[in-house]
Order: structure tokens, then C-alpha cells, then sequence
């Protein structure tokens, strides 16, 4: 699967140089190539924003460099599902990664500044935030898309087992608790069922911590209404 992104600050992405990402690129299972937006910037200055008509403060990103890296993307590279990363945008989930993990390859546009002059949103397939907080730029969210969309594709997760458990528990419940070595870590033991070697019960245990879990912490996602 290939990922394309179109960004000024293409240096950011080595963070996915790292890890489970960067093997699957060794591989060749993924590819990721950045795409300066400045190569497409206006005039002598490489101008890729301007101040707002109508007024206000900070500078809204010009419709022209974009359309420009877009089209010369899209001629290289036929068939990319086009992605607007902005505030604005659908709400960012694990469904949606899924959805998107069927893609040839996706084109992630980031932007900076206050945000895209609204004519830029009709050359987009779709539009997506990954949550209701401020960051200066649409990079890491970006990120954040090709890494869980990347993790679902043949191979790149080193465990398949992991990807069928995931995909029952994100439907329902949040995970039940985990414990590894050692048996007690400053005065706190490990739970005596996971010691017993009764799979039945162990099974039986982590059902219920998961949905006292998600009840308390959750509330609506799958579990009981939250309690007092
Ligand atoms: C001051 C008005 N801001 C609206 C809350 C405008 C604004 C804030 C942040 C415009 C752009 C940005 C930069 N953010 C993104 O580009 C972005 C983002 C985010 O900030 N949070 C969650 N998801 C995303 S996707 C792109």
C-alpha cells in the first residue's frame, strides 16, 4: 500500500522511520513519500498562504499550491483515496482505518496556518480529524492515519493473531488488565487466578474486568451505563 503526503515540514515524517512501520517499508510491503508543498508555492517567495478575505487574524492556506501538488501527485500516482486532514473533519476511528486499509493508496494533505481556503475541501475524497483538540498542523495527524490504517495490511503486523483480537474487542469492551513478570512489584501481586492454571476461570476473569472496566470508564461503549 502506498501513502503519499503532501506537507511543508516533510522531515517531520522520519518519525516513521521507526519501528513496525519502518521494517514494513524495508519490506516493501508499504511505501511513504513526502511531498513539499513549498515546490508548488507562488511567485519568487514560494507563497502558499495569505490573509483571510473578510478579515480576521493568522493566514489561511491559498487554494492554488495545493491543487497544483494534488494534480501532480494524482498524475504520478493514479487511484490515491485523497484525504483533507483538518479540525473540521469526520471524527478519526479504528472503522474508519479498516475502511481505508482496502484503498491501493491514500494522499494525506496537511496543512498549516489557520486552515484551507474552503474551496481546497471539493478537491478531497473526504475530510478527517483525530479529535477535538488544537495542533498546530495537520502532520501528525497524518501520522496517526498511516500508522493504523498501515498496521492493518497483510503482513505489516508481525502477529495476525493480535489484529482478530483487536477487531472483536474495539466493537465492544476496553481490554481487561495485564500482568507479566514478576509475581509481586512493590507490594502488588499479580491476581491469584491468572496463576492457576484454570483457563476456564482466567477466560471468566478477563471478561469480567473488561466490562466492569469499560463501564466505569466507558460508559456507551458496549458496557452498562456508568454507576455512582
Ligand atoms: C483558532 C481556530 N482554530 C480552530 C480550532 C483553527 C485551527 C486550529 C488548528 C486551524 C488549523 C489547525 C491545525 N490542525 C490541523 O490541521 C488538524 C487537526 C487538529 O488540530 N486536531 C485534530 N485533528 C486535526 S487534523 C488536522
Amino acid at each position: 500500500m502506498e501513502f503519499h503526503v503532501i506537507t511543508l515540514f516533510p522531515e517531520m515524517f522520519v518519525a516513521l522511520d521507526a519501528g513496525l512501520l519502518g521494517r514494513a517499508r524495508n519490506q516493501g510491503r508499504i511505501v511513504l513519500t513526502t511531498h513539499n508543498l513549498r515546490d508548488h508555492g507562488l511567485g519568487n517567495y514560494r507563497q502558499v498562504d495569505d490573509a483571510p478575505y473578510g478579515g480576521g487574524s493568522g493566514m489561511v492556506m491559498r487554494p492554488e499550491p495545493i491543487a497544483a501538488a494534488i494534480d501532480a501527485v494524482a498524475a504520478a500516482h493514479p487511484g490515491l483515496v485523497k484525504i483533507l486532514m483538518t479540525p473540521q473533519g469526520a471524527p478519526f476511528t479504528q472503522a474508519a482505518a479498516r475502511e481505508l486499509a482496502f484503498a491501493d493508496g491514500l494522499m494525506l494533505i496537511a496543512g498549516r496556518y489557520e486552515g484551507f481556503d474552503e474551496r481546497v475541501r471539493t478537491l478531497a475524497d473526504r475530510e478527517i480529524s483525530i479529535g477535538d483538540y488544537v495542533l498546530s498542523g495537520g502532520e501528525l495527524p497524518a501520522m496517526v492515519v498511516i500508522e493504523a490504517v498501515a498496521r492493518l495490511v497483510p503482513g505489516v503486523l508481525g502477529n495476525p493473531a493480535s489484529l482478530d483480537e483487536e477487531s472483536f474487542a474495539d466493537a465492544a469492551l476496553l481490554e481487561y488488565p495485564q500482568y507479566t513478570r514478576p509475581e509481586e512489584f512493590r507490594g502488588m501481586r499479580v491476581p491469584e487466578v491468572l496463576l492457576s492454571g484454570d483457563h476456564g476461570k482466567i477466560r471468566a476473569w478477563r471478561q469480567s474486568e473488561a466490562r466492569r472496566r469499560t463501564a466505569r470508564r466507558r460508559p456507551g461503549l458496549g458496557g452498562a451505563p456508568r454507576k455512582a
